[in-house]
């Protein structure tokens, strides 16, 4: 063993004595790296190094990735059996991995703020998780970069984690994994025109004293699988196979659509977790870390394009081809109808519980003026270490009123637990359980959730820039 491998599970250790010291009756299920046999072999193995990704014939990205590769390997686990997880870092700075969508305990959660442990910069990390719940999860590096574009969600570290369900679910002929991501950030000072201005409310006038916009980040390269269009293997299907995409946005700062023209996309699952009422869309819209899983029905031959609606994106590659058997034309696009996504169509109308209690999150915006950052705020505030923790129950239920007074769409995520969409842009549901949820300008969304584990629980936006630059609150659950 090196000395290294022994310090990292030797902290490991200590912070798990030291939680169950406190909470003897939860000591067992929150203890998943106290007794890794350090000669066991791995379930999962990832290694944070420096890799080149060729994205195109003539283009080569220079980044931090898993195991060499971008995407990094697909995950697969199984719901419920523990997994022995190893992580190598061979780069010059601590890393973060943090398990996207599964309710883990804070120490192997991988986030800074929740205490977790950290993968030391040229060290070595070794932790048990047990997987849950099922369905498409990711995982992802959660280093707060702030203005270095080359780190955290903006580099290539991401992976897919399908986490078995105990019972098989759908049928289906083939399954695709399928990730976004941009490449090449730059700041500018344009801000992101929504896609479907008609589902925004009226932007209230500017205030007079108000500073302009601060920095937004472009892109020059997009990518679906570490490849820009046209570049690498396209989706080969044949006529009347039901085909199970399973799409994640894996940007940094970016919410996209994504249209296959001549098909539509039967909506089955929302990050991961099957939806009550499936239903059959033409365009698909994923804020930064959420997740679809849609059968396409193939059932219109010939060569097309899955790619964003965003005619400028999908020339710079953000598209993937799928082609038909024995069909050899120019892929093909058609710009689809302007679509304004709504998660409530495939919700139901169950009368959902009250809540216990109710939790205003009021997001704010200070702009940040030509050439600065723009600050976040939630119900006023900066995120600071130095604010005691909300305090939550565990058990009870809580409705999360997310209240967006800013003009920037939001998509909203908090780790370790999932919520149920109750009312979205004043329409009521139920049924759909999300980690992540688009918040668009000057709107309202209502989530319920009931704290399953103790411990500390990170609220964010996922954009990267907003979570770095204020957008944070933590929780803590008693
Ligand atoms: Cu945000």
């Amino acid at each position: 063993m090196h000395r290294r491998d022994f310090l990292s599970s030797a902290a490991g250790a200590a912070l798990l004595l030291s939680s169950c010291k406190k909470q003897p009756a939860s000591c067992e299920s929150a203890s998943p790296s106290a007794a890794v046999d350090q000669e066991q072999k791995a379930d999962v193995t990832l290694r944070i190094a420096p890799v080149l990704v060729d994205i195109a014939n003539d283009h080569t990205i220079s980044t931090l990735g898993y195991n060499g590769q971008v995407p990094g390997p697909l995950i697969r686990l199984h719901e419920g059996v523990p997994a022995i997880v190893d992580i190598f870092n061979e780069t010059d700075s601590p890393e973060l991995v943090h398990w996207h969508g599964q309710i883990v305990p804070t120490d192997v959660d991988g986030a800074l703020e929740e205490k977790s442990l950290v993968v030391p910069a040229n060290g070595h990390l070794r932790y048990r998780l047990t997987p849950q719940p099922s369905g498409a999860r990711f995982v992802h590096t959660h280093v707060m970069p702030g203005s270095d574009l080359s780190r955290g969600t903006y580099s290539g570290q991401f992976a897919f984690v399908y986490i078995e369900p105990r019972t098989n679910s759908g049928a289906y002929d083939q399954e695709i994994f399928l990730a976004t991501h941009e490449w090449e950030p730059f700041f500018t000072t344009e801000e992101e025109e929504e896609e479907d201005e008609d589902s925004g409310a009226p932007k209230p006038p500017p205030k007079k004293d108000e500073k302009p916009n601060g920095w937004e980040i472009g892109y020059q390269r997009f990518t679906i699988n570490g490849k820009t269009l046209g570049f690498g293997e396209p989706i080969r299907v044949k006529q009347g196979q039901r085909v199970l995409l399973r799409l994640l946005n894996a940007s940094a700062t970016e919410n996209i659509q994504l249209a296959l023209p001549g098909h539509r996309f039967q909506i089955v699952a929302l990050d991961g977790n099957p939806v009550p009422r499936p239903q059959l869309v033409d365009v698909l819209e994923l804020g930064t870390a959420e997740r679809i899983d849609a059968i396409v029905e193939m059932n219109n031959p010939g060569v097309w394009i899955l790619g964003t609606p965003k005619d400028d994106d999908r020339k710079n590659g953000m598209g993937i081809v799928v082609e038909y058997a024995n069909k050899t034309v120019a892929a093909r696009w058609i710009k689809p109808a302007k679509h304004a996504w709504d998660y409530t169509i495939f919700g139901d109308n169950r009368q959902v519980p009250n809540p216990d209690e109710t939790i205003p999150l009021v997001f704010g915006k200070v702009n940040g003026g030509r050439g600065g950052f723009n600050r976040w705020t939630l119900n006023g505030k900066e995120f600071d270490l130095k604010y005691a923790p909300r305090v939550l129950q565990k058990g009870k239920r809580y409705r999360l009123l997310f209240d967006n007074q800013t003009d920037d769409a939001h998509p909203v995520h908090l780790h370790r637990n999932s919520f149920e969409l109750t009312n979205v842009y004043g329409k009521p549901t139920s049924g759909v359980i999300k980690d992540v949820v688009l918040v668009k300008g000057f709107k309202k969304v209502e989530a319920d959730v009931t704290p399953a584990m103790e411990g500390l629980t990170l609220f964010h936006c996922h954009q990267q820039l907003h979570m770095d630059f204020g957008f944070k609150l933590l929780f803590d659950v008693m």
